[in-house]
């Protein structure tokens, strides 16, 4: 889907700089200086890109910025990145100040999903191409230009379709919830939810929030242990740094992760297949970060007014302990 959308956009770009370049050269009538007709496109060189981060909370953002980074020196784009550093309301200045600047295409993955409403409709108003980068906001389709990111609902129903697997559609579950509010959150938890409705066996014992953060996975599923102890039978954590912090608090609890609790999460980071190899985690869900040149070239043909679908979905996998050592050297993140 990337590769298709990617050469997409570029088919449809390389056609129109010809056109462009056809324009240039065409025999011009005597007098005239200029060839109306010819039109001028901006090239990624060209391109002024601000993008609102929202931090480093996990291995998946931190390859979500690599990749944004990398690409932008690779084709020579003049980017501002900011690192809300988990506060909306610094993403918020942060869109205000791109705004200012007048920069040709703003990005953001919004840390929650409301709130966006004033901001979105500014950057409209000043007539810049808005793009939501992973993370989407509940915002009427008209206060931005294009989504690109992953189907976070069914990323919850894989996962739960995972656990049930695990647990021959038997068991306690309990859930560790990523940043209340964000769209991985609602979006993973409905579909969880939404397929759990199939499995009459299972059910969710307890539900806290980890933030995405691998420190509170740990700190919540100790928690979690003192509570319900022996009877709990699996875990759903809502990324993979949650589910390696929840390893270890089952390992300190005396119990062997894996085997005495089944673990699925999502993200598909190199740390979750190095986990399965060691036959601690039993599935990751993949949930793609590596999306810096889909970001560029959809921004590229919306500075050029060229047409992009409204929501660019990566295509991603499930991986499970079998062929973990086998996919681990082929893993970019
Ligand atoms: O799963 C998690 C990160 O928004 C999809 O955010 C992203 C999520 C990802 O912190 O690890």
């Amino acid at each position: 889907m990337i590769a298709r959308a990617l050469y997409r956009s570029g088919l449809v770009l390389a056609i129109v700089l010809t056109l462009a370049a056809c324009g240039e050269s065409a025999p011009r009538a005597s007098g005239a200086l200029s060839t109306p007709h010819a039109v001028k496109l901006k090239t990624y060189p060209e391109l002024v890109v601000g993008f609102a981060q929202i931090g480093a909370e996990s291995e998946w953002r931190t390859a979500n910025t690599r990749s944004i980074q990398t690409t932008a020196d690779q084709l020579g784009i003049e980017l501002d990145l900011s690192d809300a550093q988990q506060q909306q309301a610094n993403q918020i200045n942060a869109i205000r100040s791109f705004i200012a600047q007048g920069v040709d295409v703003i990005g953001v993955s919004p840390v929650v999903e409301t709130g966006w409403d004033e901001v979105f409709a500014e950057v409209k108003q000043a007539g810049i191409p808005l793009i939501l980068l992973d993370r989407s906001a509940n915002v009427p389709a008209e206060l931005y230009s294009v989504r690109i990111g992953s189907d976070f609902v069914e990323e919850g129903r894989r996962a739960c379709g995972e656990l049930a697997r695990l647990l021959d559609g038997q068991g306690s579950i309990v859930v560790l919830e990523g940043t209340q509010g964000s769209a991985p959150m609602l979006g993973r938890g409905a579909g969880f939810q939404e397929c759990l409705q199939t499995y009459p066996g299972l059910h969710v014992l307890a539900s806290q929030s980890g933030d995405f953060i691998r420190a509170r996975g740990k700190e919540e599923m100790a928690a979690l242990l003192q509570t319900h102890g022996n009877s709990i039978d699996g875990v759903f954590a809502q990324n993979d740094d949650m589910a390696l912090g929840a390893i270890e608090a089952i390992e300190e609890y005396g119990l062997r992760p894996g085997i005495d609790i089944k673990i699925v999460s999502i993200d598909a980071v190199r740390a979750a297949f190095e986990a399965m190899i060691a036959g601690k985690l039993n599935a990751t869900i993949e949930c793609n970060p590596l999306l810096g040149p889909l970001f560029f070239a959809t921004a590229l043909n919306l500075a050029n007014d060229l047409p992009v679908e409204k929501w660019i979905k990566p295509d991603e996998g499930v991986y499970r302990q079998d062929t973990a050592a086998q996919e681990l050297p082929n893993r970019l993140y």
